[in-house]
């Protein structure tokens, strides 16, 4: 690996992952730390695999996306990141990355958690900063929240902190880290349900929350009992718990966003449908519950063994959606090359 950093080049490859406590505010917008802890599962579908390579001649850094160059706003965030990688190394350093995102085109699957824990891994690495799996949460964190979770496989946890401690602290005490969890094989459904690009960005819609909704607060508070809730459902390996938790700490993000002002609405008619489908399957006794992010898709978390059956009733309900069945996925790691 020392091989790797003193040539200036490393790659690395990570896995999306979906919240069943969500992270939903933050409370300093420039550190990126949140109001809340949150709670995800790492997926074993979609990896991004990052490369990145110091160039001393470049006076720009170059970032490309499935071949194609960033531009505009998505350059611009890759490039103050790397800005920060590289006042901790020390170097002036311009460099060369290539992204090769597997999530199906327009899917509105979140890329950048998958995509911020991957270029985290590779670029330290490329740049010599020697971190560990907890530094490196606490570094992909920068680059977009929910990157500092997609560091660990399985279930993860990324502590808010202590709301009232000075930044440096603040940002020591806000990683993400796995959770222990019973032996039990979960899924997550997801039914990517085709509603075009998304009308307002979720760092955007996080913040006119936080601002304008008087159902904000109460949800945050009660999304600290959620949480307590879904680690003790899955040290016991409790489907059902875990399910009741996640979908009513969703539904009532989007209760919070839908109070905002001006209101933000990602639910689409098809997500509705997907959960009356979600609730049909329950009322026939298969496990089954919901959770949505900042968009219309629906991820139905149920036992392996009903990925099936219920990726099935999905496709009844929304037949022009794409519908993949996840697994429990492995943490960020660097790729030997
Ligand atoms: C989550 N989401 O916990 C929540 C639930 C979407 C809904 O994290 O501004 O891309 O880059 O820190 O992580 C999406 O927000 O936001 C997200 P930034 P991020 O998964």
């Amino acid at each position: 690996r020392s091989t790797a950093a003193t040539a200036g080049r490393a790659a690395a490859v990570a896995h999306p992952n979906i919240a069943l406590i969500k992270y939903w505010g933050k409370r300093d917008e420039h550190l990126v730390l949140p109001r809340t802890d949150s709670l995800s599962m790492t997926l074993d579908l979609f990896p991004t695999t990052t490369r990145v390579v110091l160039d001393p001649a470049a006076e720009q850094d170059t970032v490309t996306l499935n071949g194609l160059p960033l531009t505009g706003e998505a350059q611009r965030r890759v490039a103050a990141f790397l800005d920060l990688v590289r006042r901790r190394a020390g170097s002036s350093r311009r460099a060369v990355v290539h992204t090769e995102n597997t999530v199906p085109t327009g899917a509105g699957l979140a890329s950048s958690a998958s995509g911020f824990a991957a270029l985290a891994v590779a670029a330290a690495a490329a740049y010599g900063l020697g971190l560990d799996a907890t530094a490196l949460s606490r570094l992909a964190r920068r680059g977009s929240g929910s990157a500092a979770r997609s560091l660990f496989g399985g279930f993860v946890q990324w502590h808010a902190g202590p709301s009232s401690a000075p930044p440096t602290e603040a940002d020591l005490a806000s990683y993400a880290e796995p959770v222990p969890v019973a032996a039990f094989e979960p899924a997550l459904v997801i039914a990517v349900v085709n509603a075009g690009p998304k009308a307002v960005s979720s760092r955007a819609a996080m913040r006119r929350t936080v601002d304008t909704s008087p159902l904000y607060q109460p949800w945050a508070r009660s999304s600290e009992r959620d949480l307590a809730e879904m680690r003790a459902a899955l040290r016991r390996g409790d489907l059902d718990a875990a399910g009741e938790i996640a979908e009513r700490n969703a539904l009532g993000m989007h209760a919070t966003m839908l109070a905002a002002r001006p209101a933000v609405r990602y639910l689409a008619p098809a997500t509705l449908t997907v959960l009356d489908a979600v609730i049909g399957l329950r009322q026939e006794g298969v496990p089954a519950y919901a959770t949505m992010d900042a968009g219309p898709n629906v991820k139905v978390l149920c036992h392996r063994t009903d990925a099936g059956r219920v990726a099935d009733a999905v496709r009844g309900a929304a037949p022009d959606a794409a519908v993949h069945t996840a697994g429990p996925g492995t943490g960020a790691r660097l790729l030997d090359e």
